[in-house]
C-alpha cells in the first residue's frame, strides 16, 4: 500500500516538477516499424534513436531534447511499437508514456487497422492531445497520399481535427536518378532524399506556442485525475497550484498583450476570447470539462456580474489612479503597462470566480453568480494585485526592449 501511494506521489510530483520547469513532452506511439524512431531523429536532426527494417526495434521509452525549438524544454519521447506478438509488457510501456506526454504523435504508415483505431479511441477519451502522421508518404503516388488522408480523417473524425493529419516522410528510401556526366555518358546513382517533415514542424510549433504552458498543465492535470482515490486531497491541491499558476499565465499573457498593444475598450470580444480559453482549460484541470461554448457563456454571465457589481467606469478610475502613481520615466511604458495590468486584473477575477464554480461542482450554489462574484471580490487585495501585474508586465515589457536595444 505504502510502496503504491509512494509511486503515485512520485508521479505526482514528477508532473509537478515537469509543470514548474515548464517542460513539454512529446510522445510519438504507433505499430511497430511505422518509423516512430526515424521520426523523432529527423525532428531531432540526430541519430539519438536506433531504428531498423525489423519489427520491435525499440524496447524501452528514451528520449531526447527538440533543439530546433528555441524556447527549449520541450522534449520528444520515443516508444517500443504497438501490437507485437509478445509485447504487451512493452506495449504498456508506450501507452504509458503517452498517457504522460502533453502531446501524442499517433504514427501510421497507411490506412487503419483496427487495433490502431481503437487505440486512438482510448487516447481520445482519455483526453490526450493527438497528432495522427501518416509517414512514409514517399512510397504513394500524390493521388494515393491524398486519398489515404481522406480516408484517414474519415476513420477519425470527432477524434483529431483535420488540421491535425498531416503526411510526412521521416526517412524515404533511397532514389535511383540517371546522372548524366559532362561526355553525354548516363550512370544510375542511387540518392538518399532528405526527410520531408516540415508540414509536421510547422504545426507543432504552431501547437507549442499557441498552448504551449497551460498544454503541459492541462495534461499533467488530466494523467493526476487517474490517479487513485487515496491522493484526492493531494490532487485537490494539485488542482489548485495548477488552476493558480494557469490563471496568472493567463492574466500575463492578456495583461501583456494589451500593454504592448494597447487597445480600446471597443476590442473587448478580443479579451473575452482569452477569458474564454481560460474558463476552457480550467474546466479540464477541475475535471469537469466545458465546450468552448459553455466557456464563453460563463464569461458572459462573469462579466455581467462584474459590470453590475462594479459598475462600467471603475476601469477608467483604475487607469487614472495607476497613471497618478507612476509617473517617473518610461512612460510610455507605464502607461501601457497601466491599461495591461486593468486586463490582467479583469482575467485574475474571471479565473478566480470561474473556480469557485467548479470547486462546487459547476455550480454558482443558493446566492447564484451575484453572490459568488462579491464574495470573491470581497476576498481579494486588489492593490496588490494590481502591483504584481504591473511588475509582471512591467519586468517582461523591459525585458524584451532590451533584448530588441
Ligand atoms: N520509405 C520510407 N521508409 C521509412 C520512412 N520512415 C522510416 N522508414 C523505414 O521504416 C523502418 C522502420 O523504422 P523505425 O523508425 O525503426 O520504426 P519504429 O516505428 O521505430 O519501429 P519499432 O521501434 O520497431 O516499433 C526503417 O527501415 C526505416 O528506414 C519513410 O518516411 N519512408
Ligand atoms: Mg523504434
Amino acid at each position: 500500500m505504502r510502496e503504491s501511494l509512494a509511486g503515485e506521489y512520485d508521479s505526482l510530483s514528477e508532473l509537478l516538477n515537469k509543470i514548474e520547469n515548464e517542460e513539454i513532452h512529446v510522445a510519438v506511439l504507433g505499430r511497430v516499424s511505422v518509423g516512430k524512431s526515424s521520426l523523432l531523429n529527423a525532428l531531432a536532426g540526430t541519430d539519438a534513436f536506433s531504428t531498423s527494417p525489423l519489427h520491435g526495434e525499440t524496447r524501452t521509452v528514451e528520449r531526447t531534447v527538440w533543439q530546433s525549438y528555441d524556447a527549449g524544454g520541450v522534449f520528444l519521447i520515443d516508444t517500443p511499437g504497438l501490437d507485437e506478438a509478445k509485447g504487451e509488457a512493452r506495449e504498456a510501456l508506450a501507452h504509458d508514456a503517452a498517457a504522460r506526454a502533453d502531446l501524442i504523435l499517433f504514427v501510421v504508415d497507411s490506412d487503419l487497422t483496427s487495433s490502431e483505431l481503437a487505440a486512438l479511441q482510448q487516447l481520445h477519451a482519455s483526453g490526450s492531445l493527438v497528432l495522427l502522421v501518416l509517414n512514409k508518404a514517399d512510397r504513394y503516388s500524390a493521388g494515393e497520399r491524398d486519398a489515404l488522408l481522406a480516408s484517414l480523417k474519415q476513420h477519425v473524425s470527432g477524434m483529431v481535427t483535420s488540421e491535425n493529419i498531416i503526411a510526412v516522410s521521416a526517412d524515404p528510401a533511397l532514389q535511383t536518378v540517371i546522372s548524366i556526366d559532362a561526355n553525354g555518358i548516363e550512370t544510375e546513382v542511387e540518392r538518399k532524399p532528405a526527410p520531408n517533415i516540415d508540414p509536421l514542424v510547422d504545426r507543432l510549433w504552431d501547437i507549442i506556442e499557441q498552448e504551449g504552458k497551460s498544454l503541459a498543465a492541462l495534461n499533467a492535470s488530466l494523467f493526476a485525475s487517474r490517479v487513485s482515490d487515496s491522493v484526492s486531497r493531494r490532487i485537490m491541491q494539485t488542482r489548485r497550484a495548477l488552476a493558480e499558476r494557469m490563471i496568472r499565465y493567463y492574466s500575463i499573457a492578456k495583461g501583456l498583450g494589451v500593454a504592448v498593444n494597447p487597445v480600446p475598450v471597443a476590442d473587448l470580444a478580443a479579451a473575452a476570447a482569452i477569458d474564454s480559453a481560460l474558463v476552457y482549460h480550467l474546466s479540464r484541470i477541475y475535471d469537469l470539462p466545458m465546450s468552448r461554448r459553455e466557456s464563453g457563456k460563463l464569461v458572459a454571465v462573469i462579466f455581467t456580474q462584474l459590470a453590475l457589481l462594479m459598475g462600467a467606469i471603475w476601469t477608467v478610475h483604475l487607469a487614472s489612479s495607476l497613471l497618478k502613481i507612476t509617473s517617473a520615466g518610461l512612460s510610455t511604458l507605464i502607461t501601457a503597462s497601466g491599461q495591461g495590468a486593468i486586463a490582467y486584473y479583469s482575467t485574475y477575477l474571471v479565473g478566480q470566480i470561474t473556480e469557485r464554480y467548479l470547486e462546487q461542482g459547476k455550480s454558482w450554489g443558493e446566492g447564484g453568480p451575484k453572490q459568488v462574484t462579491e464574495e470573491i471580490l470581497a476576498g481579494m487585495d486588489k492593490n496588490s494585485i494590481i502591483a504584481t501585474a504591473r511588475e509582471d508586465i512591467l519586468s517582461r515589457l523591459q525585458s524584451q526592449s532590451s533584448a530588441k536595444g
